[in-house]
């Protein structure tokens, strides 16, 4: 099955580029997105312990990936994408938690403190059934308007993890002293909901106040291809390699399939069906550093992300390696019932043999 898996990713990835179309741009400066990059679909296959949550790449490198061109979230045209290289986006399950990486090429930038002048992620899943990728859920009030009844529907569940505080390869997100909401004080890896891009909050606290019964669900790590692999960087480390150097980035990201939100906060995955689903990514250009719209992402609608379950990953993924096992099963049946006919034959003969002179005795 191993064997296969590389060819189903390949296949996959064919089909994917075979079908996608190219992105249009409504010079109107309405807002159009043909693309969608139609028929792809992430799949988070079921692979328990194999992945550490460092920020180390090495641990995913049997997991097929998909790759995105990165283009402007605002104004997604082809000649605007990010210059870098593509993000790469693989995902995976162990029947409790779902794993993230996502891996993008970019000259080391690091500026200690200053998170718009060091690169940045998001994730961001649809909760409600209407919310739309576009304008983060899609919720038509304002800032001084929307409340959970009004955009009710429309909530998106985001992910964002700005690294201008955080080491890398130590864990951030979710932590007991940010208990009872969306934040987290120490690495800036928070957990948000938003119905448009100016009604966003933090898990926990809204239009009508705090309920302080949320929490960061959460936990992520950063790395760069040209940070040197010791015991562990400290703060006073910083900025732990040299600024320009090539190189890759790794943002590594898990949370629980199920969370404890009752608000409509957070998306709730299932194993087994499809989530809907985008990335996106901050860099300083140029040393330049970003603002919050200026932002980068994989496709410009939804991307379907499948919980593959076990059972699945198990009889469906390879199916001519399926067959092969089912061959070998139906022989070695078919050997067995051969040789159980076999033996009931030869204990047969044996029994008549005994049997007729007894037969033949009881004759006499
Ligand atoms: C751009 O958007 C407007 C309004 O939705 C629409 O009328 C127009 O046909 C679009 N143009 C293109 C080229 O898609
Ligand atoms: C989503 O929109 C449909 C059609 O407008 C509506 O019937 C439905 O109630 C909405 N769903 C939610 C959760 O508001
Ligand atoms: C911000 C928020 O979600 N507030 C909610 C806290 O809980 C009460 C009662 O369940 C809700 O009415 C609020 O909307």
């Amino acid at each position: 099955m191993l064997l296969f898996r590389p060819l189903f990713v390949l296949l996959v990835v064919f089909l994917t580029l075979l079908f996608a179309p190219i992105n249009s741009h409504n010079e109107s400066g309405e807002w159009s997105c043909e693309s969608s990059e139609s028929g792809t679909q992430i799949a988070a296959e079921f692979r328990p312990g194999v992945v550490t949550l460092d920020g180390h790449p090495d641990d995913w490198k049997d997991i097929g990936g998909f790759d995105f061109s990165l283009l402007p979230a605002l104004d997604p045209h082809e000649d605007d994408a990010y210059k870098g290289g593509k993000m790469t986006v693989k995902a995976l399950h162990d029947g409790k938690d779902v794993f993230f990486l996502l891996q993008v090429d970019g000259e080391y930038a690091y500026s200690k403190g200053n998170s718009n002048k060091c690169p940045s992620v998001a994730l961001m899943f649809q909760i409600g059934e209407n919310a739309t990728y576009h304008n983060m859920g899609g919720c038509k009030e304002s800032p001084g308007s929307c409340t959970n009844k009004n955009c009710r529907g429309h909530e998106v569940d985001i992910m964002h993890f700005s690294i201008g505080t955080a080491i890398p390869g130590r864990l951030y997100g979710g932590n007991l002293v940010d208990a009872g909401t969306g934040t987290d004080r120490f690495g800036h890896l928070v957990d948000v909901y938003s119905w448009n891009p100016h009604c966003r909050y933090l898990d926990g606290l809204g239009p009508s106040g705090t309920n302080n019964t949320a929490q960061n669900d959460w936990k992520g790590a950063w790395w760069h291809s040209s940070l040197n692999v010791h015991s562990g960087f400290v703060d006073e480390d910083s900025p732990y390699a040299s600024n320009g150097k090539k190189g890759t980035y790794y943002f590594e990201f898990s949370r629980p399939l199920r969370t404890m939100d009752w608000f409509q906060q957070d998306a709730q995955f299932k194993i087994g069906d499809t989530s809907k689903f985008s990335a996106a990514f901050w860099y300083p250009v140029d040393g330049k550093p970003w603002h919050g719209s200026g932002h980068y992402t994989v496709s410009c609608d939804w991307l379907p992300l499948n919980f593959i379950s076990g059972g699945s990953t198990l009889t469906g993924s390879g199916t001519a390696t399926t067959s092969s096992w089912d061959a070998a099963v139906a022989f070695s049946l078919l050997l067995s019932v051969v040789a159980f006919c076999l033996s009931v034959f030869v204990g047969y003969r044996v029994s008549m043999r005994r049997d007729t002179p007894y037969t033949e005795m009881s004759h006499l």
